[in-house]
């Protein structure tokens, strides 16, 4: 008996799916060690108490017996996104991580919660006596070690967990369970990157450590345009938005030969949105005059920008967050003094 119903892992956005038993990341030491050599900073939830939750899964929940580990993919709207810049009149220049567009517009915690539990649902179901607790994103587990574990990658030298057949543009999230559950096991991945520095060259800032294949998250455009939002916090000397990354950065997997396969074995050239928080993002960020976008920013009350904007990922940097990347953007292009 198949564990999931082919139609309901294709209605969740599974791209593929695997399950481990093994509680300690496999990469723990390069976690702590990237942790010791300050090279997460100013990331500092990475740290402490949280550092230690991280280093076994029985560390954050005693009951855990194995995981069933998911990858949601948004590799068609990354394609879609692509097309907009590369062929819409109006587009402004401006670039915006994929993943923002994915999942209808939505926030993904949100919307992948729902699918977790609602999977979970299923699994309790069938096994009684089956707890789960859900990790995705901002609980304190290596979520790409998991994945790994699970036989659906490999690490990129970009850090990336890339999937064979799906590349990397997708949201891992998982169901930690207090049974055993395994259907079948895949084997582990093994590294496919090669001689391939493609990701490494391609970054802005440089801020790819070839050495220890992580990364410097203080000279990061992931960092700086989605983390640094609460204080008015200084960029580091390497900081660029120029290729107009305003919010994230996809650079280091748009570029990398198994994300461009995906794209040639599934072509499409559909560059139109058409979900409601999808076009309400790409009317306001992405075919808007640079300077109205600042502009309508700095004048729209608290409760506005959350009347708009409140269901999508941009919630989370806020008016300011945005606002402060946009300033520094057209302030590099000389746009603002
Ligand atoms: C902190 C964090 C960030 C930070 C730091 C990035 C980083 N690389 O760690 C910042 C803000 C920069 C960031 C950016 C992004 N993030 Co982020 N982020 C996280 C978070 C919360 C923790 C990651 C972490 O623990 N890092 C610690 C470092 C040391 O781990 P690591 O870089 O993964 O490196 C490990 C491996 O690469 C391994 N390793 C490296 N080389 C080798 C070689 C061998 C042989 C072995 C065995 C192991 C090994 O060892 C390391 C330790 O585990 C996770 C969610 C989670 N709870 O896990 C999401 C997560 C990693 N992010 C994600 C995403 C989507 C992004 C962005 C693409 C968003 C965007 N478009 O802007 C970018 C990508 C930037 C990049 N190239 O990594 C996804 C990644 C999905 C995937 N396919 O891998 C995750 C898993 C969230 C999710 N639930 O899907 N992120
Ligand atoms: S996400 Fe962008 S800035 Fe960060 S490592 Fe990749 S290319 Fe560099
Ligand atoms: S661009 Fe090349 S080196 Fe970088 S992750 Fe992809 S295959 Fe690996």
């Amino acid at each position: 008996m198949k564990i999931f119903d082919p139609a309901d892992l294709e209605r969740w956005g599974v791209e593929d799916f695997g399950f481990t038993s093994e509680s300690k990341p496999a990469s723990i030491d390069r976690y702590n060690e990237w942790v010791a050599s300050d090279l997460h900073l100013p990331l500092t939830y990475l740290e402490g108490e949280r550092r230690l939750k991280r280093q076994s899964i029985k560390a954050h929940w005693p009951e855990f017996s194995s995981a069933v580990v998911f990858l949601f993919s948004y590799h068609t709207t990354h394609q879609e996104l692509q097309n907009l810049y590369k062929s819409h009149p109006d587009w402004n220049g401006l670039k915006l991580a994929s993943y923002t567009l994915g999942f209808e517009g939505a926030d993904y915690h949100e919307v992948i919660k729902a699918r977790l539990i609602e999977i979970g649902g299923q699994l309790q179901a069938k096994h009684p006596g089956l707890e789960y607790k859900l990790t995705l994103d901002t609980h304190p587990v290596l979520e790409r070690d998991l994945a790994m574990r699970a036989g659906l990658g490999w690490f990129g030298k970009n850090s990336m967990l890339i999937n064979r057949e799906s590349g990397s543009f997708f949201i891992i999230g998982s169901l930690l369970l207090n049974q055993e559950l395994k259907s079948y096991e895949k084997k582990i991945e093994i590294d496919h990157c090669g001689q391939c520095t493609r990701c490494i060259d391609a970054c802005p800032t440089e801020a790819i450590d070839a050495k220890t294949r992580t990364i410097i998250a203080k000279d990061c455009i992931s960092t700086f345009t989605i983390e640094q939002f609460k204080l008015d916090t200084l960029a580091s000397g390497k900081m660029t938005l120029k290729e107009g990354t305003i919010f994230g950065c996809d650079i280091c997997q748009d570029v990398c030969p198994w994300n461009k396969r995906v794209d040639r074995l599934n072509p499409t050239n559909n560059k139109s949105f058409v979900f409601d928080e999808q076009n309400k993002i790409i009317d306001f960020f992405l075919l808007k005059d640079k300077n109205s976008i600042a502009q309508d920013l700095e004048s729209m009350s608290e409760g506005e920008f959350k009347r708009r904007f409140g269901k999508t990922s941009f919630l989370r940097s806020g008016k300011r967050g945005l606002l402060k990347n946009i300033r520094f953007y057209l302030k590099e292009l000389n746009i603002l003094s």
